[in-house]
């Protein structure tokens, strides 16, 4: 975990940076997929899915704090989301899609002001600050 300051600018320069953006995807992609078959079911998504969860926490997207059963429906919603072809799973290409959306969203959301955020090591959104500030190359 880190402070960072981000605005929507950094975020949308990252995502609009394919080769850093989709590198970072497919590294998160592969060490969700524990099974190792190209997929992700529901189980596998779950760590990502709690993380989208805390993201529209901190924006307020959504301030009553849902019982057990609300969680488990909204993940479900998010998961399906996800799985563009209703297969159950999610593939690599749909999940690049689909975090690329979020992440845009999460850019307009937080649109020119700069905010400053506790970021996860390894989120998308950490490694967005890292690219801006060199940390990662292609
Ligand atoms: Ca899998």
């Amino acid at each position: 975990m880190s402070v960072e300051v981000l605005d929507g600018a950094t975020i949308r320069s990252f995502v609009e940076d394919e080769q850093v953006f989709n590198n970072s995807v497919d590294d998160r992609f592969a060490s969700l997929d524990t099974n190792h078959d190209g997929q992700l079911s529901y189980a596998e998504m779950a760590r990502e899915l709690q993380s989208l969860r805390v993201l529209e926490t901190h924006f307020g997207v959504d301030e009553v704090k849902p019982s057990r059963d609300e969680l488990l429906r909204l993940y479900g919603s998010l998961f399906s989301q996800f799985d563009h072809d209703g297969s159950g799973s999610v593939d690599l290409e749909e999940f690049r899609e689909e975090t690329r959306k979020m992440m845009l969203a999460v850019a307009n959301g937080l649109g020119f002001l700069p905010v400053q955020m506790v970021l996860e090591e390894g989120s998308f959104l950490q490694r967005a600050v890292d690219r801006e500030t060199k940390k990662i190359y292609p």
